[in-house]
């Protein structure tokens, strides 16, 4: 027996022992045992994966009050984060990085001495009188070169409730697993309860990445962005790992999309939080593999993608039948689901935009909620929170892709990339090349912020590959082995821009419905296959309009007119170098090792832009664009 089992042994009763006893992995008992001498748990329970012990930690999340199960649907119950724990906590999330090691100016990373005695300081005793939950899970399916291993110790219920929906259970795969196996580990405790069973600490609310060891430490929070240390955090260790190994790990969503005679075609896409990407994940008649993480890596000169995830947890604001047919219906369903910060009244969750008018009083995170209630900065508190959520399975879903347990992944023939940008982009466009849609649409995207993280609304910013808030390597080097990647494959995704968000210039209207987002992916499978045409512009290629007409009649039962086509694919000059010219001060300001490619590809695309504009002026229709 090595010394930190036999130091468990005493620590455990004989059946949690004998649950750790019967993993081969020194460093597993390591881990757990360092995680239980700093935190002082007075119970510890090993999660084996049996039914009986998952079902002990739902209840348990009921028992303590940190769910409730008070909700009219069989399988639905409810949880609340606090007032100041309702998104990611970007200025609290840092990567912890050691002497000598230098990551870009961008990320917000620490002193890994400095950070790793703050973090003990604040775990230390904390779970005194309470249980700690140990965990083993999978990132991605068992048995696949994908595969990471995780370990998971925690003080909160729900937290491992969610963790429960959202991931592969591993206990089996751990057992199966050699010594030396490499594993994620992570430690989260939500400190001290109020008598809501929120945490009280928030003003020390840490989330610290340690690199150096692959753990993840997180304390005084619930939130599941937060908390559950395999959604961003072990994100940050992945893309390490990934960036050495030569694949890529990637805030992607991933979909089969039908084409003619039933094919199917799987496209990823990458989103900033609160853009867009469940929904399009979720576009009815289509599949969905995954919602918000994704590793890829390069098989046989393929690029195959698998979801590290199995669950989904998903923002509820503006789900209704008419948008989100599919999800609405699952939520309003029999299953097991955890609704977070919606409104409850009546033993039903309420939210913002679900097509109902909504209760004047109820139960929120705020406590009892009444129509005009303001918080302590006299801001009305609306009766759910922006950022409510839900959490669900991907096995209850209808549209959940056969694929997702394929140890091989699904081969991506497309890549897309899309933010919140009012101004210049057209709806969709197709990257000439691996290179310029990488550089183009992911590296340069632009965004706003979104209720999704606890900051300002609103602020516009660069969000590299809808990823840069979990990048743990200097930007310029995630740029050039992305590039690199691509270059290594013997068949490349084509690589797509897509545009939600574009406004009219003059009245400050969106141009397109929430749907349209389903004829772009449609267009983007067609010319994957080759199956359509387009037309060259100087941002890329752009849909011809008698392409899409038959696309909006077919998919939305839309007549789509040429005016709206002109309005949306206009490419914008003016707007188009402005952007050229903040990506290019942000690259300057934090990207000095910046490879020459995107320079260049950039640099190129001012180049059209400019040529385009001398010929055709400010304003270009799509159709100057024609040959
Ligand atoms: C996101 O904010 O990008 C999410 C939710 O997917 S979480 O990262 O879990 O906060
Ligand atoms: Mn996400």
């Amino acid at each position: 027996m090595n010394k930190y089992l036999k130091a468990l042994q005493v620590r455990l009763n004989r059946d949690e022992f004998s649950k750790l006893k019967a993993i081969d992995i020194p460093g597993v008992h390591r881990a757990i045992y360092e995680s239980i001498d700093l935190c002082n748990p007075t119970d510890i329970f090993v999660c084996s994966d049996t039914p009986d012990e998952v079902a002990r930690i739902r209840n348990m999340a009921i028992v303590t009050g940190e769910e409730s199960a008070a909700l009219a649907i069989p399988g639905h119950t409810f949880h609340f984060d606090g007032s100041n724990d309702q998104g990611r906590d970007r200025a609290v999330t840092r990567l912890l990085v050691p002497k000598g090691d230098s990551l870009s100016e961008a990320l917000n990373q620490m002193d890994r001495d400095e950070g790793i005695a703050e973090v003990h300081g604040l775990c230390r005793d904390a779970m005194k009188g309470r249980t700690m939950i140990v965990r083993f899970l999978t990132l991605g399916p068992a048995d696949s070169e994908f595969t990471v291993h995780c370990l998971e110790c925690t003080d909160s219920w729900y937290v491992s409730h969610s963790v429960d929906l959202l991931y592969r259970k591993g206990y089996e795969a751990f057992r199966r697993a050699g010594p030396g196996t490499e594993f994620f580990n992570t430690l989260h405790t939500a400190g001290r309860l109020d008598d809501r069973m929120m945490s009280r600490d928030y003003k020390k609310k840490r989330i610290y990445i340690d690199y150096s060891t692959n753990t993840v430490y997180s304390v005084n929070n619930q939130y599941a962005g937060n908390s559950i240390g395999f959604k961003k955090l072990a994100l940050r260790l992945a893309i390490r790992k990934a960036h050495q190994e030569g694949w890529l790990a990637e805030h992607f969503m991933i979909m089969g999309v039908y084409g003619p005679d039933k094919r199917k075609t799987y496209i990823a896409g990458a989103f900033p939080s609160a853009c867009g990407k469940t929904s399009t994940a979720m576009l009815p008649g289509e599949t969905m593999l995954a919602d918000d993480i994704g590793y890829v890596r390069n098989i046989g000169g393929i690029c195959r993608a698998v979801n590290i995830e199995c669950g989904i947890f998903g923002i509820i604001q503006d789900i209704n039948p008419h948008d989100d047919p599919l999800i609405h219906e699952i939520l309003t369903s029999p299953g097991e689901i955890i609704f977070s910060n919606v409104l409850i009244k009546d033993a039903r969750p309420w939210w913002l935009g679900m097509d109902e008018e909504l209760p004047e009083r109820g139960m929120n995170y705020t406590g009892e909620w009444f129509k005009g209630k303001t918080d302590e900065n006299g801001e009305e508190v609306a009766p759910a929170h922006k950022n409510a959520r839900y959490t669900v399975a991907l096995k209850d879903l209808a549209n959940c892709d056969p694929e997702l347990e394929n140890p091989a992944g699904v081969e991506l023939g497309g890549i897309l990339y899309g933010g919140r940008d009012y101004r210049g982009y057209v709806p969709v466009q197709q990257g000439f090349d691996w290179e310029h849609g990488i550089v183009a649409y992911g590296a340069a995207l632009e965004t706003e912020t979104t209720f999704a993280t606890v900051e300002a609304e609103g602020k516009h910013e660069i969000n590299i590959m809808s990823i840069q808030d979990f990048i743990s390597i200097p930007l310029g080097q995630y740029l050039h082995n992305y590039l690199q990647f691509g270059k290594n494959l013997d068949r490349v995704p084509l690589v797509f821009g897509v545009n939600y968000f574009l406004r009219d210039m003059k009245n400050g209207d969106f141009l397109n419905d929430h749907q349209d987002k389903h004829v772009w992916v449609k267009w983007m499978e067609l010319r994957i296959n080759n199956d359509v045409d387009a037309i060259e512009t100087p941002t890329g290629f752009i849909p011809k309009y008698d392409d899409l007409r038959p696309l909006f009649k077919k998919v939305l039962k839309k007549n789509y007119s040429k005016k709206d086509y002109i309005k949306q694919f206009t490419i914008r000059v003016p707007e188009n170098l402005a952007k050229l010219e903040r990506v290019e001060a942000f690259y300057h300001e934090n990207i000095p090792d910046l490879t020459s490619e995107v320079w260049h590809v950039l640099r190129e695309q001012r180049e059209r832009l400019l040529a385009a504009q001398e010929k055709y002026g400010d304003y270009i229709s799509p159709y100057n664009f024609i040959k």
